[in-house]
């Protein structure tokens, strides 16, 4: 160990918190984490990190100190090049970070995406009818977390069908390489070339449809709020960050209510309840679960000095099961108000597409709760290992179906 840390009083942990185990299961780590101190400092990789809420949640808001511009991975943009060009949102802060996110803010808004609440929902009955026709056993994975944000999400952009088989296998890889270079990055290298080569192609204006959120953003560079060279860029943040998080956000949700009936009573009961359920599940599981931030200046927080351009691993999963903040963490809980928490983020980066991963899972679930009286496990939950994403490979299901829904 060359690096010298400048405050002894820092507590430490050789843990690698990207080891298959801690991915396995991330929530003891997390304790030991929150429990040790406001700040640790990850041994292995040379890091700071925070896992209790409040720290998690200021740094996440000082955006001038925690800086996103160097990479909110663990490699440092300064001295390593990036595997792809860096996100015009994620990975820069103001002053350029500014037009790409008001655009988004405008296309991704609450008013501007009611109008796809209607077909959404029909996409959701469609989607539930076809899967329950074929037996009450289905993968609550594949076959609704994963196939329904595939089904409403790339046409919501406008991009074409050939290439979309390869939006989760780029999004995987895109979450893995923010984390350390393991295995998990490893295995996804080799087609690093091919899967980046489709995104790029879908990102171009003209195999755009005329009525999607590329178009608009295409329009945005007409218009002269952002140039024609960011476009294809904002493009990609769409296809990186809203397949993979909304997939896992789904199989959260799914997952919580397969192991908790008495909430999804609660939820038949009141189908109003569909967002907060959402946003619980977010909060309970954390499908982004960290993220770093580099110091642009010597920092002091909780009695350790962290040195200018450093980095810090914020664990956001960490953060939103902190009992410091919240009443018994670790239940999945209706009756809770999740808001707050920082599966999102939080401050200038926070989520620029949550009100798209909303109106996804409350149009699913509110259909899911109408024709679905209880869901249970019939065979082996299975993870899937992502140095970032909280992710489900499997999960089987059986379900009962409503009574008071008929089949034609
Ligand atoms: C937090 S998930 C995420 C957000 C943005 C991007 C990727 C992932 C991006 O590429 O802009």
């Amino acid at each position: 160990m060359t690096t010298i840390i400048s405050d002894p009083k820092t507590p430490c942990t050789d843990v690698d918190p990207f080891s298959r185990d801690v991915l396995e299961d991330p929530l003891p780590f997390q304790s030991e984490l929150r429990a040790a101190g406001p700040v640790v400092y990850l041994n292995k990789y040379d890091v700071y990190a925070m896992g209790r809420y409040g720290e998690v949640q200021a740094a996440l808001t000082d955006w001038q100190t925690f800086q996103s511009a160097a990479g909110v991975g663990l490699s440092n943009f300064r001295k390593e090049m990036p595997w792809r060009p860096p996100s015009l949102l994620l990975e820069a802060d103001p002053p350029h970070h500014d037009a790409p996110r008001a655009l988004l803010t405008k296309i991704l808004g609450p008013r501007e995406i009611r109008k796809l609440a209607e077909s959404w929902t029909a996409d959701a009955e469609e989607l539930v009818d076809q899967v329950l026709s074929r037996g009450p056993e289905f993968d609550a994975v594949a076959d609704v977390a994963a196939a329904f944000p595939l089904r409403v999400f790339p046409d919501a952009v406008g991009i074409p069908q050939a290439g979309r088989e390869n939006l989760l296998p780029y999004g995987d890889h895109a979450f893995n390489a923010f984390g350390p270079p393991n295995e998990l990055v490893a295995k996804g290298a080799a087609r690093v070339p091919e899967l980046s080569a489709s995104i790029a192609s879908q990102c171009a204006r003209e195999v755009l449809t005329t009525d999607g959120f590329g178009a608009q953003i295409w329009a945005a560079a007409d218009r002269g709020d952002i140039t024609e060279a960011q476009a294809p860029l904002i493009v990609r943040s769409l296809l990186t960050a809203g397949v993979d998080t909304t997939v896992n956000g789904l199989a959260a949700v799914l997952y919580a209510f397969a192991t908790n009936p008495g909430q999804w009573a609660r939820l038949r009961d009141n189908p109003a309840l569909s967002r907060t359920a959402f946003d619980e599940a977010v909060r309970f599981e954390s499908p982004v679960q960290t993220f770093f931030r580099t110091t642009t200046r010597d920092i002091e927080v909780g009695g350790t000095l962290i040195p200018e351009g450093r980095k810090i691993l914020m664990f956001l999963g960490s953060a939103n099961r902190d009992p410091r903040r919240w009443d018994n963490p670790d239940t999945f809980d209706l009756n809770r108000d999740p808001s707050g928490h920082v599966g999102f983020g939080f401050g200038i980066h926070q989520c620029v597409g949550q009100h798209i991963a909303r109106l996804e899972a409350s149009t699913l679930l509110e259909v899911l709760a109408r024709r679905i009286e209880s869901i249970e496990f019939c065979g082996p939950t299975r993870r899937h290992h992502n140095n970032t994403l909280r992710a489900w490979q499997s999960l089987p299901v059986r379900v009962k179906t409503s009574s008071t829904f008929t089949r034609k």
